[in-house]
């Protein structure tokens, strides 16, 4: 077996470029730090509101923001977006608030999806953000169907898709590369491998030498690159949209990265993630390595960088105060939403359960 090249990397562990940076504006370098750095933020409150029983689940992207970040920077904002369930920063690049995001942590009335979904599962139709799926890899045909229609209609769209090292053993990938390869649709697949499928790492997940190369198979090209660089996620990103964009196909992205934190609230990684190799990936932390890069690069001083942790900070208190003062859906809207006319039957269960809740006011079961 050839010997694997190292991923693709901008930005040396000071966060000093050892390689040709993008060509980004200032504005453009900061909402994507902000973007990171805000993800970071709502991981650490997101996780302790679990444990404090005041939402019931949390699924974080601690050591994962550059990857997702890089690459959702890379799409204009008329492409779509099929998340993984670690993107928030993409949400959040793309303009969704974070006060819209903690009504969806805690599913109350003004969550617009009105608590259909598990916490921090987002859905955001308005900026193209793709409903977050919690059963694996379903996302990735239906970002190869997108980009399919959109080539049909001669839509200047590209559908950018992530999903985990452990979500390319889901037949839905296979099935959505097959198909991206063969009708050469504008897809660029982000494959975030960060060593572990819960507790699975990767060596059991895969025979082959990378997740990159996987793409082969298919008739396209894959890269790997490092994922706690984002400049490098960036830069490879944006060659690979704009080679869907101009009709040269799809491509395959992999992140190579690591997952610093919990899979989720629901598990415990002291039980399997060596403990030394959490320490080697932390030297790498993609936050501190941007941080340095833009404060090196006279791009935020340490008082602004300060500043803005405490404007988001302040939100995100804002947004937790605000939905535990909020409603939550109605018993009306679990049946109001799907039908144009609500059938006979639903609608006498809905009053069943108005009726049964309406006697036991101690229950909170809704109103
Ligand atoms: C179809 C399906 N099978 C199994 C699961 C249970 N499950 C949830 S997350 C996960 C691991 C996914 O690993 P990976 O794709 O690497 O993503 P990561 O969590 O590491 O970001 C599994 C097996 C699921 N959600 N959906
Ligand atoms: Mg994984």
């Amino acid at each position: 077996m050839a010997t694997l090249e190292p991923p693709k990397t901008i930005m040396n562990d000071d966060g000093q470029p050892n390689g040709e940076v993008p060509d980004l504006s200032q504005d453009a370098l900061l909402d994507m730090y902000e973007a990171m750095v805000t993800t970071r933020l709502l991981n650490e409150r997101g996780m302790k509101l679990q444990r404090q029983g005041r939402i019931h689940f949390y699924v974080g992207s601690m050591g994962q923001e550059a990857s997702h970040v890089g690459f959702g920077a890379a799409l204009k904002e008329t492409d779509w977006y099929f998340p993984h369930y670690r993107d928030t920063g993409v949400a959040v690049l793309r303009g969704a608030s974070i006060e819209e995001m903690v009504h969806q942590c805690y599913g109350t009335a003004e969550d617009h999806i009105q608590g259909r979904q598990m916490p921090n599962h987002y859905s955001f139709k308005d900026i193209n953000f793709y409903s977050i799926s919690s059963p694996l890899s379903t996302q990735i045909p239906h970002a190869v169907g997108a980009a399919y229609a959109a080539q049909i209609k001669d839509d200047d769209v590209v559908t950018g898709v992530a999903f985990g090292d452990g979500s390319t053993s889901e037949g839905d990938f296979h099935v959505a590369m097959n198909f991206a390869g063969v009708w050469n649709t504008p897809t660029v697949f982000l494959c975030q491998n960060n060593q572990w499928a819960i507790s699975v790492p990767t060596e059991k997940q895969t025979a082959s030498e990378s997740f990159a190369i996987k793409a082969k198979a298919y008739g396209f090209d894959g890269v790997r690159v490092d994922g706690n660089d984002v400049l490098a996620l960036y830069q490879a990103s944006r060659e690979a949209v704009e080679k869907a964009r101009n009709g040269g196909g799809p491509t395959l992205i992999e992140a190579v990265t690591y997952r610093m934190g919990p899979h989720s609230s629901s598990d415990d990684p002291d039980r399997y993630v060596p403990q030394e190799d959490l320490e080697a990936w932390s030297n790498r932390d993609p936050i501190d390595l941007f941080q340095a890069f833009l404060h090196e690069q006279n791009h935020l001083t340490e008082s602004e960088d300060e500043a803005l942790r405490e404007r988001i900070k302040d939100e995100i208190q804002a947004g937790v105060e605000s939905a535990e003062n909020a409603e939550g859906p109605t018993i009306d809207s679990l049946v109001e939403d799907v039908y144009a006319q609500v059938p006979w039957h639903l609608r006498e269960q809905a009053d069943d359960l108005k009726r049964f809740y309406g006697e036991r006011p101690d229950m909170d079961g809704g109103h």
